[in-house]
């Protein structure tokens, strides 16, 4: 490994996260040295916020709302992006870039994507020592973004807490959403897209749901956004912030 932790502190200090940037590649390639680069670090207790839901709930869009958040309130933030289901391909990688675009050049934000190359398995394991070097880089939050409903997000959840379940109000199938797995690992739950007329149905049908659940003893939330304007975010944070 050609950087110490003191190089990427100092970087992400700065605002520099190149070589921030090269560990990540590194790890996510796992070339040799890895494991002992990693466990050499000494991570601080940094809140990990896990982000999913189906595809185009509006995860990036809310990611990007609640980095504003959180840089209005001068954190340091690290976003990463799992799309478990492909290879990065450049229509993804561009659409975050636009979703997250006013966040791309700022000091005091981090944002990378990962892609799963095939093997799941190698991905939960990078991204544990993604989060571990992440969590001794001087962050203030880390954010983990997953796409689609299904095993990997399950695994993601375990290293997050909370892990926000991002629904829509036409995501309409609920029953097939609650039999997920994902369903029952969730802490808070985020109806968002709440600018569109269904929300409010859509939301007491959740709380409903979720009352039912209220057995299992496990805190949940429930909350309404609307990503793109910023509605509700605020009051988002506050709540993620109840689970650290
Ligand atoms: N009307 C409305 N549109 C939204 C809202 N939030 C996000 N969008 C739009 O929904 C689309 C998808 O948003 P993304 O943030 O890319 O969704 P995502 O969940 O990250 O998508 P994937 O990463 O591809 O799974 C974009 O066109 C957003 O502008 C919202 O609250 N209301
Ligand atoms: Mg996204």
């Amino acid at each position: 490994m050609l950087y110490t932790i003191q190089d990427i502190i100092a970087g992400v200090k700065k605002g520099d996260f190149l070589f921030l940037s090269k560990v990540i590649s590194h790890i996510e390639n796992q070339e040799a040295g890895t494991a002992s680069f990693i466990t050499g670090l000494t991570p601080n207790d940094v809140q990990v916020i896990g982000l999913t839901g189906p595809p185009g709930a509006g995860k990036s869009t809310l990611i990007a709302s609640l980095v504003g958040e959180m840089v209005n309130e001068q954190k340091r933030v690290a976003v990463l992006s799992v799309d478990p289901s492909s290879v990065i391909h450049e229509g993804a990688l561009l659409g975050d870039r636009i979703r997250m675009r006013e966040w791309y050049l700022h000091p005091s934000v981090y944002i990378r994507s990962l892609a799963t190359r095939g093997h799941l398995g190698g991905l939960i394991k990078s991204i544990d020592q993604m989060v571990l070097l992440l969590k001794s880089a001087g962050f203030d939050y880390i954010i983990l973004e997953t796409v689609g409903v299904g095993q990997s997000e399950v695994q993601v959840a375990k290293i997050a807490y909370p892990t926000i379940l991002v629904l829509v109000p036409e995501a309409g199938d609920e029953i097939q959403m609650m039999k997920s797995g994902l369903f029952e690992v969730a802490n808070i739950y985020v109806v968002n897209k709440s600018d569109r007329p269904a929300a409010q149905k859509f939301a007491n049908h959740l709380k409903l749901s979720l009352a039912d659940r209220a057995g299992d003893g496990k805190k949940t939330s429930l909350l309404q956004t609307t990503a793109n304007t910023k509605e509700g975010v605020l009051e988002l944070l506050n709540v993620i912030k109840q689970y650290s």
